[in-house]
């Protein structure tokens, strides 16, 4: 008999956990997975929960699909690439038409719109879902952000919406549009998560070797700032981890552990997708290119070795300022990460609703934070302009980016590298200004390559009559001379 409510393929530590959540909720969910052995933990895991009322476990397919109530909504929760392809074709013979594959992994969300024009013509809806909070959020909310075949969202949507985190009594689960509209907007989010972590680290070096500060001094000053505009759970776990002593040595673990940062590929695609749109990401692609750096150390080690060690001069920046300078280089990432997302949705004809996406972000994924409910309140009066135009933004903006200019000078001088605050201060100081330096760009283009310049009044793609390069080399004495 078809009782599922929901269907729920890949039983790995995720699909477990969204499950449960499932289970939890009062929902019933049929589960499977390839190899059965997980099925069995499964069981004895909501046993334990007691949560086994509300499961059917399947390690026959087409069992499993029979007990799935119609129209199928059916989760796939396996690994990201190949083995999603694999799922959907395995699932397609069992499939009929208004059933729907909801795939919830860290998917390229151009595979995503593959996938999804792939099954629209044989009326099999498709959503791609990006599920952020890591396991724990799995399991007890996460942030889930939908896209897809609108229709088909409907019949998921009681579920998801239900096992999504909560914020003031709001589900951080919406549907943001069509095709790969949801995994699109879930690798900005982690693009925007590699900007903060690397934001933060940025400040604790310079707490630690401009400041001579311990982890545990510097702990303590992340737990205060928690209280303040840079509430967030990044910030609060930074100071866990700095506080965190290691049993074997009693030294501070933070001391212990490599610095060299591995990465899993969104906070690239975010960085891609960024310039190929031609909109500026600078503080997400700072900080890739901050984390490729830190896995370099091979050469790091050699590089200091023929230079020296950095001169770290002791700095004269307070910790006042280093709390403003970290919080207008967040108001400048989230600018320019939500800067990506308004034109891709303009590109993509998704309409993403800015407002909305701040909104599911307040609760359940990596990134929560106090400064999103502000922002989400300000998106909703200002529609999708850049954040640094949103009066209420303007007024914060104001007040933080003396200090962020005053870090990173003390950062030049006292070679600390903060290549992601750098790079937000140079945005917003490019952003900002009227007059640029790009008319010297657009008189170099056009004597290379007779690109054209444009000059008010005159009109566009006008050139100029400039010496070739026989004419230049028979300068060159006279210039030499
Ligand atoms: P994994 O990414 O480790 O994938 C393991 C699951 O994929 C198992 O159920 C495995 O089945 C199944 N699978 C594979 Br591998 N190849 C398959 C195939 N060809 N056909 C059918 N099933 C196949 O699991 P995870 O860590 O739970 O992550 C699941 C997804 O969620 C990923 O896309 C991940 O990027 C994303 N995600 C993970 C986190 C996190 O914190 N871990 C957070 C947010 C998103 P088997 O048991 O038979 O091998």
């Amino acid at each position: 008999m078809s009782t599922a409510d929901i269907g729920l393929i890949g039983l790995a530590v995720m699909g477990s956990n969204l499950a449960l959540n499932i289970a939890e909720k009062g929902y019933t969910v049929a589960v499977h997975n390839r190899t059965a052995s997980r099925i069995d933990n499964f069981v004895a895991m909501a046993t334990e929960q007691g949560l086994v009322g509300n499961v059917i476990a399947k390690a026959d397919i087409a069992e499993f699909i029979a007990s799935i109530k119609r129209p199928r909504s059916i989760i796939i929760m396996v690994k990201a690439g190949a083995p999603v392809d694999e799922m959907i074709e395995h699932l397609l013979p069992y499939l009929e038409e208004g059933d729907a594959i909801i795939e919830c992994g860290n998917s390229l969300f151009t595979d995503t719109q593959r996938r999804f024009d792939y099954l629209k013509p044989k009326n099999i809806g498709y959503l791609g879902v990006g599920v952020s909070g890591g396991e724990e959020g799995a399991r007890h909310g996460p942030s889930i952000m939908v896209g897809g075949s609108e229709q088909q969202w409907h019949n998921a949507e009681a579920v998801l919406t239900a096992i999504a985190a909560q914020f003031n009594g709001e589900s951080c689960c919406a549907y943001l549009g069509e095709g790969g509209a949801g995994h699109f907007v879930k690798t900005i989010h982690n693009g925007i998560e590699y900007g903060d972590m690397q934001m933060i680290a940025e400040v604790y070096g310079v707490m630690r070797d401009g400041l001579g500060m311990s982890p545990g001094e510097c702990a303590d000053v992340f737990k205060e700032w928690n209280k303040g505009p840079l509430n967030s759970y990044l910030i609060e776990i930074t100071g866990h981890v700095l506080a965190a002593i290691d049993e074997q040595t009693g030294q501070p673990l933070v001391e212990l552990i490599l610095d060299k940062a591995g990465q899993k590929g969104t906070g690239v695609w975010s960085a891609i997708a960024a310039q190929q749109m031609g909109v500026p990401a600078t503080a997400i692609e700072g900080a890739v290119a901050a984390r490729s750096i830190s896995a370099r150390k091979d050469e790091r080690v050699a590089a200091e070795a023929i230079y020296g060690k950095p001169n770290r001069t002791k700095t004269e920046v307070t910790l006042a300022e280093l709390e403003q300078a970290l919080l207008a280089g967040k108001i400048v990432s989230y600018a320019q990460g939500f800067a990506v997302i308004a034109k891709a949705s303009e590109e993509n004809g998704w309409a993403l609703p800015l407002a909305t996406i701040a909104k599911i972000w307040r609760a359940g994924c990596i990134i929560r934070s106090r400064f999103l409910d502000q922002m989400s309140a300000a998106y909703a009066k200002g529609g999708n302009t850049n954040l640094l135009v949103v009066p209420d933004f303007v007024e914060l903006m104001k007040e933080a980016h003396p200090s962020l200019r005053k870090v990173v000078a003390a950062g030049a001088v006292g070679e600390f590298p903060l290549v992601c605050l750098s790079a937000a201060l140079s945005y917003f100081d490019s952003y900002r200004q009227a007059q640029g330096t790009a008319n010297l760009i657009q008189g170099q283009r056009d004597f290379f390559g007779a690109h054209g310049f444009e000059i008010e009044g005159r009109g566009s793609n006008l050139h100029a009559k400039w010496p070739s390069t026989l004419e230049i080399a028979a300068l060159k004495p006279v210039i030499g001379g």
